[in-house]
């Protein structure tokens, strides 16, 4: 069987990316994410991007590029991440997060984030840079 996906964005605007502070569960609450969610049966990755995207932030936005690799989160799911560009819409905490913070190039060491999104926001933050 193939590995069930979870889908994350990173949202870039104005030359900073945006990072949201998971409420839950308990061991992940208070690290900071790529927001995003399990893809459903008979979506694409790009199309539960925008559904959760869209729950959990009330933005509408568009997937622009996978950024290559994907990342184990445990055995039989995996992460994968887009870039995302807002397409109308200011991101709100609605679902699983208390804070979104947008983080400049300089300031993206400054939170806490999810191990296994370093390696995807390492990537979002340099194309940041390069823009
Ligand atoms: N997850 C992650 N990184 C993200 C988004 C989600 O590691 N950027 C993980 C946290 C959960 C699982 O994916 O273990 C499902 O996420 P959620 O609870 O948001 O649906």
């Amino acid at each position: 069987m193939s590995d069930s996906v979870v889908v994350a964005g990173a949202v870039c605007d104005a030359g900073r990316l945006l990072a949201a502070r998971r409420s839950a569960p308990p061991e992940l609450a208070g690290r900071w994410e790529l927001p995003g969610g399990k893809r459903e049966p008979g979506e694409s990755g790009e199309q539960a991007l925008v559904r959760e995207l869209r729950e959990e932030l009330g933005v509408e936005a568009e997937p622009l590029e996978r950024i290559p690799g994907e990342w184990p989160l445990k055995p039989g799911l995996v992460l994968r991440v887009w870039t995302v560009r807002l397409l109308s819409g200011e991101p709100s905490p609605l679902e699983d997060h208390d804070e979104l913070r947008w983080l400049a190039p300089d300031e993206a060491d400054d939170v806490d984030w999810l191990d296994q999104d370093r390696p995807a926001v390492a990537e979002a933050v340099r194309r940041l840079r390069e823009a």
